[in-house]
């Protein structure tokens, strides 16, 4: 069992690299920015909450996203490990994740950092805004905001596992398939 956490700030790559690890390594996907767009389109309660939130790039409360993290891992049946895309995103979010791991007895494995620079994120967001209908893509103060928040918010979660040495910083420029192969080799030296 391989229990990965994908982590870097919006548009490094996360949803793209997760597609190949899942294929690779057969992983349960959880990516909550897709659990809660799902929620959205389903019109439910829990979408209608995280729409404000993610419309004005902000981050949705912890416990709201702790618990539906929660929520789908009681429901998945045996597996071979995890990958979260996205999640945790604060500190406290990585405290209930490690909680919640410990308890099953399946820690988290490793955390693989994307590193790309700001106006690289820019870049591809605004380009994915032309398309992904996502209005937190479209306009380029909220993806300044998404940044910042990213820095504020986000950035701690990589100390807080670089303090339990499960950190790997890998380069998020470049081909998404060579990217991948040095994604690939910090996994298969876990397994
Ligand atoms: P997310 O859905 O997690 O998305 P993201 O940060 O926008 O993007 P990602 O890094 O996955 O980028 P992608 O591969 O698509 O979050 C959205 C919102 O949900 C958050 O702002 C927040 O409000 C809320 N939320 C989610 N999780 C939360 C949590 N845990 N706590 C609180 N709130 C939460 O790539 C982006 C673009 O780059 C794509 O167009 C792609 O084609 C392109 N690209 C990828 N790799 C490339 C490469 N190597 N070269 C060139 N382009 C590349």
């Amino acid at each position: 069992m391989v229990n990965i956490v994908l982590f870097g700030p919006p548009g490094a790559g996360k949803g793209t690299q997760s597609e190949g690890i899942i294929k690779k390594y057969q992983l349960s996907h959880i990516s909550t920015g897709d659990l809660f767009r799902k929620h959205l389109k389903e019109g439910t309660a829990l979408g209608k909450l995280a729409q404000q939130y993610m419309d004005a790039g902000n981050l949705v409360p912890d416990q709201v996203v702790i618990d539906m993290v929660d929520d789908k891992i009681k429901s998945d049946g045996k597996i071979n490990g995890y990958i979260f895309d996205g999640f945790p995103r604060t500190v406290a979010q990585a405290e209930a994740l490690d909680k919640l791991m410990n308890g099953k007895s399946t820690p988290i494995s490793c955390m693989i950092a994307l590193e790309v620079s700001k106006a690289e994120l820019v870049k591809r967001l605004l380009n994915r805004g032309k398309t992904s209908g996502r209005v937190d893509d479209q306009d380029e103060s909220k993806i300044q905001n998404r940044i910042t928040v990213y820095e504020n918010e986000t950035i701690p979660v990589a100390n807080y596992y670089k303090n339990q040495g499960k950190f790997n910083g890998i380069q998020g420029i470049g081909e998404v398939d060579s990217i991948f192969k040095n994604i690939c080799k910090v996994i298969d030296a876990r397994l």
